[in-house]
């Protein structure tokens, strides 16, 4: 028999009109907590700025205990960031400190600008900028995480002070979840996203040794264009990071942290690893 208690469950919604990827989203929980958060998931896809869905599916998987992973989250930051082109600077001075060269760059931002569905991220070779993840075009999602509640409460206290409740705390949580489940997985080097959500202005660059880093004003107001990419350590197992990317299950059971306001210059001498 199972126990209620300690049996998790992986429960992930994806919405699309026409096609059109409209919004995903995730968790993993005790069984106790299966009806209001699959509602709470249906409710968010119903609600979604990008649109309204004419297909919402969700999944709920028993996980078996044993492959479960546990992992800290990222330290949090906010770069100073006053205009789009102080975002750009950073977004590009940050994965270069990260080993991402210019051209690379460039080559992954186009990638998200020139306007590529992309409902999971892009996996983009570090080295040589190629798209690594072919057979996916709308990329891989990065799937199976959640949250001890511990952990979680830690989160939501801090936040709340940081933010004064000014902040929807939801949708950065659960992009530090994210960039921390990437940042675990052996030859992911760095990853940066810019939300597809065109209300939403912010977005990040996260690595090991960086954290995770969010950078308001990496687009313009009213821009539904976004997406993720991970940049890969060449000659990567390419196999083994989209399986554990996609199905390995990761409870994050360790919260590191806000760090508030931080200037460029500082963060490039940050090495939280
Ligand atoms: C998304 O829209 O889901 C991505 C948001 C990324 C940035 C979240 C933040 O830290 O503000
Ligand atoms: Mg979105």
């Amino acid at each position: 028999m199972t126990d209620e208690l300690t049996t998790h469950y992986s429960i992930r919604m994806r919405a699309s009109d026409g096609g059109r990827h409209i919004s995903g989203a995730e968790g993993i929980y005790n069984e106790g907590l299966i009806d209001d958060n699959t509602v709470a998931l249906i409710h968010r896809a119903l609600a979604h700025p990008r649109g309204k869905p004419d297909s919402i599916t969700v999944t709920i998987e028993r996980l078996d205990g044993g492959e479960i992973r546990n992992i800290s989250t990222l330290p949090i930051c906010t770069c100073a960031i006053t205009n789009e082109k102080a975002a750009r600077t950073a977004v590009y001075t940050l994965l270069n400190h990260a080993g991402i060269g210019t051209d690379i760059v460039s080559a992954a931002l186009n990638i998200i600008e020139d306007g590529a569905q992309l409902s999971g991220a892009a996996l983009v070779d570090a080295v040589t900028g190629e798209r690594l993840d072919a057979e996916s075009p709308g990329g891989v999602r990065v799937s199976r995480f959640g949250i001890e509640d511990a952990a979680l409460s830690e989160f939501e206290a801090e936040f709340e002070t940081l933010t004064g409740g000014l902040l929807r705390e939801t949708r950065v949580l659960e992009a530090v979840m994210l960039a921390s489940k990437s940042a675990s997985c052996d030859g992911v080097i760095a990853e940066v996203c810019i939300s597809d959500n065109p209300d939403y202005t912010t977005g990040y660059v996260s690595s090991r040794r960086l954290g995770y880093v969010r950078i308001p004003n990496i687009k313009t107001e009213g821009d539904e264009r976004g997406g993720r990419i991970l940049f890969i350590d060449k000659g990567a197992d390419i196999n083994a990071i989209v399986k554990y990317l996609r199905h390995t299950p990761v409870m994050i059971d360790k919260f590191r942290g806000i760090n508030g306001i931080k200037e460029l210059y500082e963060l490039t001498g940050i090495d939280n690893s």
